[in-house]
């Protein structure tokens, strides 16, 4: 092992100057030349590259202390690049270039005092001066003038935000051109909605897989609705940090009451069903908590409260989901909605659904109750901030109110996915107690 103190080389009339990056870290293995850190003074900024090749042993700066020549950067392990042959122990310092004539020319300046890279350095260190195409390499050290890490500084591309920026100039270096270009892609990418979405994602995209090489496929074209409906829940799904609360409701009076009705509503047309009554338990649920009747506002500053109760329901069509909307459901007894939910899902699987009745909706029910499956985590329907995801119900002994013996009752799960930005845990589990309470007896739902 050789160890080696590197200290800051003489900068001109850079005296007490401000370190604002540090590339490197403990463990790196530099180049000669590789960029160090880079210092500001009010006037400008400049690199210090490493004056040999070696391994840093140790840290002795960091961001926000002030250096002047002869201050102590980093302890360099030099033994891996040693070999026999003159050692070359004077630091190099790159000159320095004002931004302006920096700007013009992509190519680095020339550093002086100019030793070659030494001979003894490895091949896999050795800089190739012609390169034209260096590859992305997140977590290495970008190569950028000081004039060019400010310019991107100045665009909020600060630290590793340079490293998502392929360089086109020599060794890959990092022109003002690239920067530009990078931050034209960027905005040319599609927005979220503000607090309501801003994504901030950077995903690699998915790799494109012939799957026929691994045996016989069928390719179908996707159908406008799931197109749709896909962008929209990916949106949902990345932009609203959900929580999903679960709970049971006891609805085995409800669905003996549910049941001595059917005859007289069907006289009246109407086949009157479960979700009819969870439409009414989640109006009710609505008002009590008036958080979950609300939108965060585009900007993000503000809670949009909703006076009226419009109640959407996730219905499956063959050609995907759709969303209508029943307005004002608290102005509806149980028959008009079921009357409701059968035209609309009748429109939706026709496709004959206008536009309007799936606008307009503060919370959605999602129920998967008439197929299976014991729970699931509902994608809000956003700008709403909340979804009721409704699976079978099912007989499961419950202990009786004295705790002595096992009742049989009808127990319905319930999967309330709430959009944690506007609605906390303590609420969410205060929003499913009170559908629970409300669904346990009907006397208070149809109230
Ligand atoms: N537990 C047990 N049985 C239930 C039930 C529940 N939670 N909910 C409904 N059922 C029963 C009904 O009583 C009915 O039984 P009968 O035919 O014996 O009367 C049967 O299941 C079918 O009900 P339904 O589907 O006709 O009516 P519904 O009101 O339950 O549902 C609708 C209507 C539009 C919601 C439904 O047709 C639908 O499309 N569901 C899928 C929604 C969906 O895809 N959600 C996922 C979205 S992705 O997040």
């Amino acid at each position: 092992m050789s160890i080696k103190e590197v200290v800051v080389p003489d900068i001109g009339n850079f005296e007490n100057v401000e370190i604002i990056e540090v590339m490197v870290k403990p463990g790196d293995s530099l180049a000669s030349d590789d960029p160090i850190m880079t210092v500001e003074s009010d006037k400008a900024a400049m690199d210090i590259p490493a004056p040999f090749a070696g391994t840093v042993k140790e840290l002795r700066i960091k961001v926000g202390d002030k250096v002047s020549a002869g201050s102590p950067m980093l302890l360099l392990d030099t033994a891996a690049e040693e070999k026999p042959g003159p050692a070359v122990a004077a630091p190099v310092v790159k000159s320095f270039v004002p931004p302006a004539a920096e700007a013009a020319a992509a190519v680095p300046p020339p550093t002086h005092p100019v030793p070659e890279a030494p001979a003894t350095i490895p091949p896999r260190h050795r800089p190739d001066p012609v390169a034209s195409h260096v590859e992305f390499a997140p977590g290495k050290p970008a190569h950028a003038s000081p004039a060019v890490r400010r310019f991107a500084r100045e665009l909020g591309i600060e630290g590793e935000g340079l490293n998502h920026i392929r360089g086109s100039g020599p060794r890959g270096r990092i022109t003002r051109e690239d920067v530009q270009a990078w931050v034209k892609g960027e905005l040319a990418k599609p927005r979220g909605e503000g607090l309501g979405g801003a994504t901030g994602l950077a995903v690699p995209p998915a790799p494109v897989i012939d799957f026929s090489q691994f045996g016989e496929i069928d390719t179908q074209p996707l159908s406008r609705i799931r197109k749709l409906s896909g962008a929209n829940l990916h949106r949902n799904w990345v932009t609203a940090p959900h929580v999903t609360q679960f709970d049971e409701a006891d609805i085995t009076d409800l669905e003996d009451f549910r049941k001595s009705m059917l005859e007289e509503a069907a006289k009246r047309g109407v086949k009157l069903t479960l979700l009819a009554f969870l439409m009414k338990a989640v109006v009710n649920a609505l008002r009590a908590f008036p958080q979950f009747n609300a939108s965060l506002a585009a900007e993000g500053e503000n809670l949009v409260l909703k006076k009226y109760f419009h109640v959407g329901f996730a219905c499956d069509t063959p050609d995907g989901l759709v969303v209508p909307v029943i307005r004002d459901v608290n102005k509806k007894d149980v028959l008009d909605i079921a009357r409701e939910l059968a035209d609309l899902s009748e429109l939706a699987r026709e496709r004959k659904l206008k536009v309007d009745a799936m606008q307009g909706g503060c919370f959605t029910i999602s129920s998967l109750g008439g197929i299976g499956g014991t729970a699931f985590t509902p994608i809000i329907n956003c700008p709403e901030v909340a979804i009721l995801g409704v699976s079978r119900a099912e007989f499961k002994p419950v202990w009786d109110k004295a705790g002595k013996v096992f009742e049989p009752r009808l127990m319905l799960p319930l999967s309330l996915s709430y959009d944690h930005r506007v609605i906390d845990g303590a609420d969410g589990a205060r929003f499913t107690s009170h559908l629970r309470a409300m669904l346990s007896d009907v006397r208070r739902l149809l109230l």
